[in-house]
């Protein structure tokens, strides 16, 4: 197993800096534009940008592919000159009319036709924004009703049309970040499981790995430190998005280890024995502000979480293995238990 980098890399989103607008209620902070996030993220501490492919190119759907192509290529300047990389481009599928009953499975073939167009362009949009990592979060791609679909048609429509992309560009690596529901009732790809089980159906399963979401995991019931180890052990983990989650409701996106402590060091813990990092990946934080917070205060959230993920390493770092293991031995997790306990309380 690799050694852990001597220094993470984080990355974050222009979508985490938002404007605190809720199903029930509008913007609470005003925008702030790009090149202001730019300076923040650097600021802070961040090595790089995630991107949705309309970040990059807002309207994008309104503009040629030569104009989209140009405007990739400022925003690369604007990013490096900030001192920051890109780390990957996310075609954003979820909010056009055509995608209202979903993208690649729609039942309108239009609308899949304009699924994999756009996934083909957002290929092209991270090539000249010099990466060749895709997120693809399927954000439509499930039910309301289970039989207006087939899943097994639906697997096979999500296959073709990853495959298109696979076809697109020789060196393209397939991200995909899987969410158990939200927007969907039932989503076809919940869990890092059903990922890379569908990494192995299409033609190039070695260009398709995941992404985590820590509050993912808990929307679908499951320990976010297993789901990253699960990814990490076939070296399938290419990005992470850390954030935390208040159990089964809405995607709350919380600031890392806000909620629980202990499975963030969990997750750390995984991340560091793997050697997560080594190979260039970036720690993804996909948080966002409480609603209540003031713009003087929005990128608290992330700044935050930057902080308590390093705090962490050194928790885990400083942790009594050798205790742990003899306690292991005994078979006493009562004291295992207590013994990561005292260590959190420090
Ligand atoms: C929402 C997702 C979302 C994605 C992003 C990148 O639940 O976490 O934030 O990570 O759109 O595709
Ligand atoms: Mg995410």
């Amino acid at each position: 197993m690799p050694d852990p980098p001597a220094k993470y890399r984080f990355s974050i989103g222009p979508w985490n800096i938002s404007e605190g607008r809720d199903p029930y209620g509008p913007d609470t902070r005003p925008a702030k534009d790009f090149a202001w996030k730019l300076g923040r993220f650097k600021a802070e501490g961040f090595d790089a940008v995630m991107f949705h492919d309309d970040d990059v190119v807002p309207e994008i759907d309104s503009k040629s592919s030569g104009d989209v192509l140009r405007e990739a290529r400022a925003v690369r300047e604007a990013v490096e000159d900030a001192g920051l990389a890109v780390e990957m481009v996310a075609p954003r599928l979820w909010f056009s009319p055509k995608t209202v009953d979903g993208g690649f499975t729609s039942n309108d073939p239009s609308a899949r036709r304009y699924a994999v167009d756009r996934s083909l362009q957002a290929i092209d949009i991270a090539d000249a924004m010099g990466t060749e990592l895709i997120v693809l979060w399927l954000a439509r791609e499930g039910t309301y009703v289970r039989e207006s679909k087939s899943y097994e048609r639906s697997l096979e429509l999500l296959v073709d049309g990853v495959d298109r992309m696979l076809a697109h560009h020789p060196n393209v690596r397939i991200a995909i970040e899987p969410k158990p529901n939200e927007p969907v009732d039932v989503a076809y790809l919940p869990t890092i499981g059903h990922v890379l089980a569908f990494a192995h159906l299409t033609t190039d399963p070695a260009r398709v790995g995941g992404v985590v979401e820590t509050a993912h995991c808990v929307l679908a019931g499951l320990d976010p430190a297993d789901e990253l180890e699960f990814a990490l052990t076939p070296g399938k983990l290419w990005s992470v998005h850390l954030n935390d989650q208040n159990g089964l409701k809405f995607d709350q996106d919380k600031p890392f280890g806000s909620v629980n402590l202990r499975t963030a060091f969990d997750q750390v813990r995984v991340l560091e024995r793997h050697g997560y990092g080594s190979e260039g990946e970036y720690v993804g934080l996909d948080v966002h502000a409480f609603r209540t917070t003031t713009l003087e205060r929005g990128f608290d959230h992330a700044v935050n979480s930057r902080r308590t993920f390093l705090r962490l390493v050194d928790k885990v770092r400083a942790f009594d293995e050798e205790a742990a293991q003899s306690l292991i031995a005994e078979r006493d997790y009562q004291g295992l238990d207590q013994l990561v306990i005292e260590h959190l309380l420090g």
